[in-house]
């Protein structure tokens, strides 16, 4: 198969003639050769589908998938989710998502995080990881974003190191909390959690205070 012929748009199901956000952004992003934008995207062409290639979806019916993206696109300027298409199969092949948090440090900043970042099996090795993180790049310096994170597996950070992504000395982790499915923000889908109620099973190590702003 050669280089899909491709189109990169902001997600949205088919009954919806309002985009999640403003596709004019995507158009005014510098893009280098990629030139194809169009407004779209949508439940049946496979979008749920490519994130289940991630992690867990669920099932999740075309009504709830048009619920949280009016819910989505009301936070306007928080929700960024961007897809690439395959022209010529009608198919979703690779999404990830800029998600905008306000704060009121850095005189009221806002901070991005990249999110939800899949390529399709059958198209990877063809770029489409590098030109969804760069349209997201692009896209969080356009909004305003003063710092733009991600949390991801150990072997991707060679890629994303690519993109402009790096450690920062000295605050180099993630750490999380995994809910139980019986959490209601959980969605009944499974977690992996190995604790019940947000408490580690195992003890931290003691926390130290020296040079410690808690
Ligand atoms: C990865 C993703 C994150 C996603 C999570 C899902 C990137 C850069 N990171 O960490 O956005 O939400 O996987 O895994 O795409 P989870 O369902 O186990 O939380």
């Amino acid at each position: 198969m050669g280089a899909p012929d491709v189109t990169v748009v902001c997600v949205g199901p088919e009954t919806s003639d309002v985009p999640l956000y403003d596709p004019k952004l995507l158009a005014g992003l510098d893009w280098g050769d990629v030139t194809h934008m169009k407004g779209g995207g949508d439940y049946e062409r496979g979008f749920l589908q490519l994130l289940a290639q991630l992690t867990k979806v669920g099932d999740i019916t075309r009504e709830q998938f048009e619920e949280r993206f009016e819910t989505m696109r009301r936070c306007s300027g928080h929700y960024y989710v961007t897809v690439v298409e395959d022209m010529d199969q009608g198919k979703v092949i690779a999404s990830a998502t800029l998600a905008c948090e306000l704060k009121f440090i850095r005189g009221c900043a806002t901070r991005g995080r990249l999110e939800d970042v899949v390529v399709s099996d059958q198209y990877r090795g063809r770029q489409l990881g590098k030109l969804i993180v760069t349209t997201i790049n692009l896209l969080a310096r356009h909004v305003g974003c003063y710092k733009l994170g991600l949390d991801c597996r150990d072997d991707m950070k060679k890629f994303y190191s690519s993109l402009g992504y790096a450690s920062e000395p000295g605050n180099d982790n993630t750490m999380i909390i995994r809910f139980p499915a019986s959490c209601p923000s959980a969605n009944g889908i499974p977690s992996d959690a190995s604790c019940s109620n947000g408490t580690p099973t195992t003890a931290p190590a003691a926390a130290t205070t020296a040079s410690s702003n808690l």
